[in-house]
């Protein structure tokens, strides 16, 4: 009987020698002039996968568990050994001449444990050097299969995936919650080799064509006199980049939006942002732009919120990403696609599709869910896998290809060569994180760090010597092929098209489609940034600019600035707003919010724990904040203190309930009474300590809800709260307020807070 490997691996070959002419294998390929060289067609199976990079096996010299989870302890094996394996009898002395004496050059422990600890740092990322990531899985909804032959996006496919979500412009220690663009990169492990889909949570970029992008990092970048400042866009040479190629403007509008803030990386959309090309089994193309929608909606910090985060929590959006896996609220998007037809122009309703500044908004072209990711494992090693993983727009797999957007063109060269110095040479993929799950049968060989022990003799071809292996695969068995899309018969310049010339009118589409409050989010943020820069001259073109966009935003930030708002723009035009660009309005799952409970050792703890076991039923997160740290009830039931005046802020709660006094049989007249007689009630060391009045202002000023029981709403007063606020509950027992709390919740924010002039 034929081996049906061997079968498919001569038809291969054959195709790709010519010997049966163009219709049997690539298409397009001319016959060959000469008789074709008879190629050997004994074929191999594939090599197996490469070599695991898991530690050695554990050795225990008696055998016995030591009653740590192994999989989660940091060595394996019951002795400390050096590199090479030899047991070590000690690792905190040097090898000196005496106790007292010098040390001797022979030590070779110290030699290897110092060398290796001195290069421990590996260069961090140029951009998006700021990330956090986790594992999960991605399963197709099978409604893109009839646009793409992609197996792992078949019905009911799973695919293991590896998210990164970072920052673009700080260094890899800065805060999570600095305005900035974040970056969101999903590695698939699809069985026909790696996807990678490397997004952001924007979905226009600052530039058109990838030569500037340089110039576009070097001026977001710290300035390189002083080195600062650190991730950041307010400063003069951003604004100065930005007004002078005004391409940027809606990148910049964005930015400047509440989306520069988000409040959790669960809370973001992610955007493929370049226009792709899906291709059929029967080769038919479609143009796609693909979209991740969070199953949480997309929220956002307010300004002063993220600016506090960025000093008491520089890892907010780190912690609440692995937090929230950790707890079992496994975040989810779901991936859609807007699809244009593949028009020999590439225009969509007049949108140019090669242009990544521009969107092509959702009334027009529908996001069509065509699969759901939830992440739900941590990484376990942050530097092997987070910082290790490596992501290319060039990883496809058969039935996705790329357009000629000029962006994305450069982003095809980039990233290979970066992670070349990054990682210290081109085998990079071999490492755990990035190794595709599908079997590798490359001839790419030696370099840096390689891993694999590659066998045979022959890593070119055709050979005869290695059983001709491997062969080429056309199309029908699995092979990546390009679309042969038809380039426009044109000549070389360095020129832009005509198309890419407009550079405001969807910045006005942003603009008008926001709510008041989001304008006035966006007034402050211009103004802030602006009101950072030090040249006259940039905040004079900036307004230029924004009077482009519209005059009512030039003239509130000229009045910010103080300075002449320039007159209306005559040319600006009124497109039909997008809903869908704007954040508010929607009513979402509360999983994950944290909420904080303040209590003391006299407050109503029946109460306290009753809102706590409700919060948890919810999936939501309690924590109990408290004068000290410790128990509260010690002696009797104990309620565990998560936080303290001290160490709890604000900005990590998603709404703040104040506990009541216990009253006599609960009743919230007598905690009342209680509270107000004798100075014991649960409120009595809130009310007088600034830290807990700072909290539940921030809270009220932020727009979160809050919620009282029993005597808990004395501390409002004196925190500057109007009792009768939107968004304030004042009920008789904990499981009141946190059912009203839980309902504005859903709507994110008190909106009703906020009273926008604009
Ligand atoms: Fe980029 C990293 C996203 C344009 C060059 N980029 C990087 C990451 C993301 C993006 C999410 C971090 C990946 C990770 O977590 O490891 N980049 C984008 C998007 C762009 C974009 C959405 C426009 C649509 N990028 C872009 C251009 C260039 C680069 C035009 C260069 C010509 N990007 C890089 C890079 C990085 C990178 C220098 C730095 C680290 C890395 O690649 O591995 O190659």
């Amino acid at each position: 009987k034929k081996n049906p490997l061997r079968a498919a691996a001569e038809k291969a070959a054959s195709a790709v020698l010519g010997s049966s002419g163009p219709e049997d294998g690539v298409p397009g390929k001319p016959a060959a002039v000469s008789p074709p060289l008879q190629e050997p067609t004994a074929a191999q199976e594939p090599l197996p996968p490469k070599p695991d990079q898991s530690g050695p096996e554990t050795v225990s010299p008696t055998g016995q568990p030591t009653g740590a989870d192994p999989a989660r302890m940091a060595q394996s094996g019951a002795y400390l050994t050096t590199a090479q394996g030899a047991r070590l009898p000690d690792t905190d002395h040097s090898l000196k001449a005496g106790p007292r004496g010098p040390v001797l050059l022979q030590d070779h422990h110290l030699r290897e444990k110092i060398t290796h600890f001195d290069h421990e740092r590996i260069p961090e990322r140029v951009v998006h050097a700021r990330g956090a990531a986790a594992h999960g899985v991605f399963r197709g909804y099978g409604t893109a299969a009839k646009l793409s032959k992609a197996a792992f996006l078949a019905k009911d496919a799973e695919t293991p995936v590896f998210v990164r979500f970072s920052t673009v412009l700080g260094s890899r220690g800065s805060a999570d919650t600095v305005r900035d663009t974040r970056g969101f990169a999903t590695k698939f492990y699809t069985e026909e080799g790696v996807f990678d889909l490397v997004g952001n949570n924007i979905p226009v970029f600052f530039i058109q064509d990838a030569i500037k992008f340089p110039d576009a990092i070097h001026a977001g970048k710290p300035h390189p006199d002083r080195e600062i400042p650190q991730a950041q866009s307010a400063h003069d040479t951003f604004w100065d980049f930005v007004t002078l190629h005004t391409e940027a403007t809606h990148h910049t509008l964005w930015n400047m939006s509440d989306r520069g803030i988000p409040r959790s990386y669960r809370m973001m959309e992610g955007f493929g942002v370049h226009t792709f090309r899906l291709v059929d089994a029967a080769g038919a193309t479609t143009l796609v732009k693909f979209h991740w929608k969070p199953k949480l909606g997309v929220h956002s910090l307010v300004w002063e919120e993220a600016q506090i985060a960025a000093g008491v929590d520089p890892d907010f959006h780190r912690r609440d990403l692995a937090d929230a896996i950790e707890a079992g609220a496994f975040p989810e998007w779901e991936l859609g696609v807007q699809t244009f037809p593949d028009t020999e122009d590439q225009t969509f309703e007049g949108i140019d599709l090669l242009d990544a500044t521009k969107i092509v908004p959702e009334e027009l072209a529908p996001v069509q869910p065509i699969g759901l990711m939830t992440l739900n494992a941590n990484p376990s090693n942050y530097f092997a896998e987070t910082e290790q993983v490596a992501f290319h727009t060039g990883h496809l797999v058969p039935g996705i290809d790329v357009t000629d957007d000029p962006l994305l063109a450069g982003r095809m060269f980039s990233y290979l060569d970066t992670q070349i110095s990054r990682l210290g040479g081109p085998n990079f993929g071999q490492l755990p994180i990035n190794r595709t799950h599908a079997p590798v049968n490359d001839m790419l060989r030696d370099g840096m760090h390689q891993t694999a022990v590659h066998r045979g003799v022959a890593p070119y071809r055709p050979n005869s010597l290695d059983g001709g292996c491997p062969f080429l695969a056309g199309e029908d068995t699995g092979a990546f092929v390009e679309v042969p899309a038809a380039v426009a018969a044109s000549r070389k310049a360095r020129e832009k098209p005509a198309s890419f010339d407009d550079h405001y009118s969807q910045p006005r589409l942003f603009w008008l489609s926001m709510t008041p409050v989001e304008r006035e989010h966006i007034v402050a943020a211009y103004t802030f940034e602006l009101g950072k820069c030090y040249e006259q001259a940039i905040k004079e073109r900036a307004l230029a600019v924004l009077a482009r966009i519209d005059s009512r935003l030039c003239e509130e930030v000229a009045a910010g600035l103080g300075l002449p708002a320039p007159g209306p723009d005559s040319h600006l035009t009124d497109p039909e707003p997008s809903q869908a660009l704007s954040q508010l309005g929607g009513v979402w799952p509360l999983d994950g919010r944290i909420i904080g409970i303040v209590a003391d050792e006299a407050a109503d703890l029946d109460g306290v724990r009753a809102v706590r076991q409700a919060v948890l039923d919810a999936g939501m997160v309690p924590l109990v904040i408290a004068p000290a740290g410790g128990k509260l009830d010690a002696d009797g039931d104990p309620v565990t203190v998560q936080r303290t005046f001290a160490t709890a802020r604000s900005v990590e709660f998603d709404a703040i309930v104040l506990a009541g006094a216990p009253g006599p049989g609960g009743d919230a007249a007598g905690a009342r009474d209680a509270k107000a007689g004798d100075n014991t009630g649960t409120a009595a060391q809130a009310v007088t300590d600034p830290r807990a009045l700072l909290l539940v202002n921030e809270a009220f000023r932020h727009g979160k809800a809050l919620g009282a029981w029993a005597g808990g709403d004395s501390v409002l007063a004196p925190a500057g709260v109007p009792a009768d606020a939107p968004g304030v509950v004042i009920a008789d027992t904990g499981a009141a307020v946190l059912e009203a709390l839980s309902e504005l919740l859903g709507a994110h924010r008190v909106w009703e807070r906020f009273t926008p002039q604009i």
